[in-house]
């Protein structure tokens, strides 16, 4: 646990089992974590899954947490949650009813097995950097550059915002 709070942003995606009412849940669960309460929350998105994956669309999401706890800790509070909407690890990239990502924590450079933050995935990830862009549009990723500059690079998008989250 920190004495100070820090700003996170966690990114949501399900494809499995009402993809919407997972991502609305995991957002109520998000704001119960101790020492911990979500500010802010995109819209949903619906996506198609990566590297042309045969499996359903992905519905998308991002959250801004302040938390007390450490980026370690976090991401341990967003395993039970994933447990607890029945997510089930079989593979890599395997279809699921709730995925949770730390995407970034603080201005943390992180890398290891267990957490890599800013998560690896980020700067090139539409159903990330929009829903980001929608909530922090001046944000500044460690090691990437400002969100304006990974959007620009982007692929044109091929999401659908599809509701307001809540
Ligand atoms: N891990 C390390 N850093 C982090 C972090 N910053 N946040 C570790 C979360 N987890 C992190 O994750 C694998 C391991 O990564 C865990 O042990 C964790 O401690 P996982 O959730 O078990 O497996 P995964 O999600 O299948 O793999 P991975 O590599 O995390 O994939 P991603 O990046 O989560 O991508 N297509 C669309 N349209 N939308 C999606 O949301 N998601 C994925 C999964 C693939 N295709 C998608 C989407
Ligand atoms: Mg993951």
């Amino acid at each position: 646990m920190n004495s100070s709070l820090v700003r996170a942003y966690v990114g949501l995606g399900s494809n499995l089992n009402n993809p919407v009412r997972q991502i609305r849940s995991a957002l109520t669960a998000l704001d119960a974590i101790a020492g911990t309460c979500c500010v802010a929350y995109s819209s949903l998105y619906r996506s198609k899954p990566l590297g042309d994956m045969i499996q359903p669309d992905y519905v998308n999401a991002v959250a801004a947490v302040d938390t007390r706890l450490t980026a370690h800790e976090l991401l341990q509070e967003l395993h039970l949650i994933e447990a607890e909407h029945g997510r089930v690890r079989t593979e890599r990239w395997e279809p699921r009813t709730l995925d949770l990502d730390l995407l970034l924590y603080g201005d943390q450079r992180y890398e290891g097995k267990a957490l890599t933050v800013p998560h690896p995935g980020l700067p090139e990830r539409d159903f990330v950097l929009f829903p980001l862009h929608e909530i922090a549009p001046e944000l500044h990723i460690p090691g990437a550059g400002s969100l304006r500059h990974l959007m620009e690079r982007c692929p044109p998008p091929a999401l659908q915002a599809i509701s307001a989250a809540v």
